[in-house]
């Protein structure tokens, strides 16, 4: 760092907006979005359900209630809960060995060796914490939701994913829009327990740190189109790597049938590109190779406007700030 001088936190450009600089400052990055949810969407499946509405209060209140250093509260779950979780388990157990890249492959093999992913019951977020912690370093805390882009992308930065603990409505198990804890369990989990995808996961948060409104707008567009719905080839053939294709059998047949277009992965166009979060996306953008959309990522980020560099230091949690001179 011969360049660069450690900032001083009252030195940094008053026009970066706030980010958080240590990871138990998290606890002020919950800002929930309210789109699609069981209380306010006519659409929704758990929209007439009160029943379902209820646990959806009561499990969103562990999440409101959490702070850095908690362990994470265990969830009884259902009986209905854990059907929901067998049946998209079991799906996922047929479809991954044919259409999953083999990082996931494998990190799902490691699962259900360790008995983590067994039919009968859901993982509890904190044993899924502490299984990415011995991998990747990786660990979470509960959301009670949607979050804002700009709060999801920071807790990247500091190796924490955020991850909704609520089960998606018995009704719809193929697909849903919003996350639900089988959409993280089963589509991202796995990843992040492979050091080179955990890697990029954290690249893509530091590089959303004090980012202007513009930039995190892109940064979660390569976010949706690469770790949300991403594509890769693998000896020639196309196999899937986005969290919401591994969770939802729905849209990973439809991802890789013809009624849909496929493109490379090239940040600068991905990052424009508009999509919507509601249906199966109708483009899909496919990778090289996990390194080569890792090489890319770093050569566009590396266009951004930020007048200064972040480094995270795991042994502290916290991320430093480098004025670039
Ligand atoms: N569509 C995904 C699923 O059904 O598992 C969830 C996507 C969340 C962004
Ligand atoms: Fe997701």
């Amino acid at each position: 760092f011969s360049s660069m001088n450690l900032m001083a936190d009252n030195n940094l450009n008053v026009k970066a907006p706030w980010f958080p600089k240590h990871a138990s400052e998290l606890d002020n990055c919950n800002h929930l979005m309210t789109k699609y949810e069981p209380d306010l969407d006519m659409n929704h499946p758990g929209f007439a359900d009160k029943v379902y509405r209820q646990r959806r209060k009561d499990i969103a209140e562990i999440a409101f209630a959490y702070k850095y250093g908690d362990p994470i509260p265990y969830i009884d779950y259902s009986d209905v809960e854990v059907k929901t979780w067998r049946s998209v388990f079991k799906t996922v157990q047929d479809l991954a060995p044919k259409h999953a890249c083999a990082e996931y492959r494998a990190a799902f093999q490691k699962l259900q060796d360790e008995q983590i992913f067994v039919d009968n019951r859901l993982p509890q977020l904190q044993e899924m914490s502490d299984f990415l912690r011995k991998n990747t370093g990786f660990s979470l805390r509960p959301a009670a939701g949607l979050l804002t882009a700009r709060d999801f992308l920071a807790s990247l930065a500091f190796r924490i994913f955020q991850s909704t603990q609520y089960v998606r409505h018995v009704n719809s198990p193929y697909h849903t829009p919003e996350p639900d804890s089988i959409h993280e369990l089963l589509g991202h989990m796995p990843l992040l327990a492979d050091p080179s995808f955990a890697q990029f996961s954290q690249e893509i948060g530091l590089a959303s740190l004090g980012a202007s409104d513009e930039e995190i707008e892109k940064l979660s567009t390569v976010y949706w189109f690469t770790v949300e719905f991403g594509l890769c080839k693998e000896h020639g053939q196309i196999k899937a790597y986005g969290a919401g294709l591994l969770s939802s059998y729905g849209e990973l047949l439809h991802a890789i049938s013809d009624k849909c277009e496929h493109r490379a992965f090239e940040p600068a166009s991905t990052a424009v590109q508009p999509y919507q979060d509601q249906e199966y996306q109708p483009i899909y953008y496919v990778a090289e190779s996990f390194e080569d959309a890792k090489d890319k990522f770093r050569r566009w980020v590396s266009t951004m406007s930020r007048p200064f560099e972040v480094r995270f230091n795991p042994h502290t949690e916290r991320v430093e700030v480098l004025d670039s001179v």
